[in-house]
């Protein structure tokens, strides 16, 4: 599925803006057909947007059940005879979306893209009523998993991951036309002949772009044309599949984030060009060997954070603002990376990433299965986590289409190097590896480029993980120090260090996914006691002091960027208080001395 975009063929229209809005716990909405007519409702809520804090509203922020969105269209005069598509760019978790009365569109999964062709339901120049019905209900057979109980109190949702239950319409939302005659896929993987002069020899391209449209209209062919950033032509292919040679080529890299561009048409017998999409390629390789992990055959030391999507007010909505503003702080302190724990992100995100130069660990919205930790800490009752009744086959499939969604949707990224398939699932049982062994060869047949990986949990320490041989690289979260060994650094540096000598024995490269400590702004402790901003940066060094020991170690990714929203809990004060950088994005002392170490590693190039 491609990006709606603006080229010389085709043209969108944002449906970003108010949407009237009401909730509906009981379903109650389907029945009573709401798609039909004008929603009752005085609500207005923006898209994008997570619905729970907009409104000061316990109910709204607590709400479990569908929530309803409609707005009403006008379709421009001039889409006469195109085809036109709508295309939500993510619905958490679920959605069913109606055109005028006729149900056009489902879609499982909260983060990735869903989209329709709804030309026979519009006119140009006419006005459509879209609605849709977003559900925030969580289950086993969700990615994420979660429970809805049904108590005297009304209903009431408790979800195995440590970030607030954010739902809505969280990105934008496109009515947009392509030519009936398209082009639906451009999939580019690189490649880069390392032993040319200088270490950097000829990039090939190499491309397959999938067309559709009447059926028997074969009477088009593809034409790629591949220019540099200066627009500059720099190979040219004909036919659906090739490769192009780039000579010289400057590489896509780490704090390089130089795109060319690959001009893909479709042109008619009679030469017209039918449609036109481009397509940003960054030229660059990816490798894993020993336990090196290579970025265009140099070794590459992952410095950076787990993030999330979260803001005051916004929740877990895109927004160009932080956006910017984010990238401007990982840029300040030094960072190359991050991951997308724990869901993939907005699209806007990886394209801005690919320009920016910063390295991605993408990750599918596979957090939480793993009832050992949620029992332990987030007090659920204590089940199986791989059962029939659990996290079952059903579970599987849903996971298996979200891998297949979110390596579609990203698979052109140069920023993206790294597929994460889940973060901390159960993996020291048999029946966890029955679950994933699948999975790790759909990924990896999905994506020959990339390596794979899944992030492993404390309660899986080395020696006791079923899935370390699938991994392609071990990313360890580890809170040695936080929530073992509290406050004793001392004793958790030779815990640490114990543990991952043993993980090195693997002769993997091991990146540091998660390692953090809740801190609340402001606090001060001369004995640096945990809570406090001396206690954050005392965990910090002793951690790195860790890491430096161990050269298999090539990453460390602090837990988080910024704090963050959670459900209410005992040990969460108002959400989740791991971040360098608070919710508001002002920095702790840990982010000056973070600052300190990673602009020096990025100095070491
Ligand atoms: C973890 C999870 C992350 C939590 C973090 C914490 O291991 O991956 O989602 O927020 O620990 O702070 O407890």
């Amino acid at each position: 599925m491609l990006r709606p975009l603006d080229t010389a063929t085709r043209e969108r229209k944002s449906l970003t803006g108010l949407w009237d809005f009401r909730l509906d716990g009981t379903g109650a909405g389907h029945d009573a057909r709401w798609f039909a007519a004008p929603l009752e409702t005085t609500t207005t809520m923006p898209v994008p947007a997570s619905y729970n804090d907009v409104l000061p509203d316990a109910e709204v922020r607590n709400h479990v059940g569908d929530a309803w969105y409609q707005t009403m269209v006008r379709v421009p005069r001039g889409w006469d005879g195109q085809r036109v598509v709508l295309r939500f760019d993510s619905a958490t978790h679920r959605a069913v979306v109606w055109v005028g009365e006729t149900e056009v569109v489902r879609h499982e999964g909260g983060y990735t893209p869903f989209e329709v062709d709804v030309t026979a339901l519009v006119t140009a120049g006419e006005e459509v009523r879209v609605t849709a019905a977003v559900n925030n209900e969580l289950t086993f057979q969700s990615i994420p998993p979660g429970i809805v109980k049904d108590t005297p109190q009304g209903r009431r949702q408790q979800y195995f991951h440590d970030f607030f239950n954010y739902a809505g319409i969280h990105r934008s939302v496109w009515l947009y036309t392509t030519p009936t005659n398209h082009v639906s896929d451009v999939t580019v993987a690189t490649d880069v002949d390392h032993r040319g002069a200088g270490g950097t020899g000829a990039g090939t391209v190499r491309y397959s772009v999938e067309t559709a449209g009447d059926e028997g209209a074969t009477d088009t062919d593809v034409q790629v044309t591949l220019r540099d950033a200066a627009g500059a032509t720099v190979a040219t292919g004909a036919g659906a599949e090739g490769a192009l040679t780039v000579t010289d080529p400057h590489l896509w890299a780490p704090g390089d984030g130089y795109l060319y561009e690959l001009d893909v048409e479709l042109v008619g017998a009679d030469g017209q060009v039918v449609d036109s999409y481009l397509q940003t390629v960054g030229i660059r390789t990816v490798e894993v060997r020993g336990a090196e992990f290579l970025i265009n055959d140099e070794p590459f030391y992952f410095t950076g954070f787990g993030k999330h999507e979260d803001s005051a007010i916004r929740g877990k909505a895109h927004d160009d603002v932080l956006l910017v503003h984010d990238f401007a702080l990982l840029d300040w302190i030094g960072a190359n990376s991050f991951r997308t724990s724990h869901y993939p992100y907005a699209d806007e995100v990886y394209d801005y990433a690919d320009r920016q130069g910063i390295v991605v660990i993408d990750e599918v919205a596979a957090v939480g299965q793993n009832m050992g930790v949620m029992s332990g800490l987030l007090g659920a009752d204590p089940v199986e986590t791989f059962t029939p009744d659990t996290v079952n086959d059903e579970s599987r499939e849903v996971h298996a289409a979200a891998i297949a969604e979110l390596i579609a949707r990203d698979k052109n990224h140069p920023s993206v190097v790294l597929w994460s398939i889940a973060n901390e699932p159960e993996s020291n049982t048999e029946a966890s590896r029955k679950y994933f062994e699948p999975l790790f060869a759909l990924a990896k047949q999905l994506d020959t480029t990339r390596p794979v990986g899944f992030v492993n949990v404390m309660l899986s320490p080395f020696g006791t993980c079923q899935l370390a041989d699938l991994t392609d690289v071990i990313m360890l979260n580890r809170y040695y120090g936080w929530y073992v060994d509290t406050g004793d650094l001392r004793t958790a540096e030779t815990h640490w260090l114990a543990e991952l000598q043993g993980w090195a024995t693997l002769d993997k490269p091991i990146v540091i996914t998660e390692y953090g400590a809740d801190t609340y702004p402001g606090l001060h402790s001369m004995t640096a006691e945990p809570w406090s901003e001396e206690f954050q940066s005392a965990y910090l060094d002793m951690n790195h002091r860790v890491f430096d020991q161990v050269p298999q170690v090539v990453g460390e990714q602090v837990w988080n960027f910024a704090d963050f929203q959670t459900s209410v809990g005992v040990f969460r004060v108002d959400g989740n208080k791991k971040g360098a950088f608070t919710r508001d994005r002002r920095p702790k002392a840990a982010a000056h001395r973070l600052r300190e170490r990673w602009t020096v590693i990025r100095g070491q190039g």
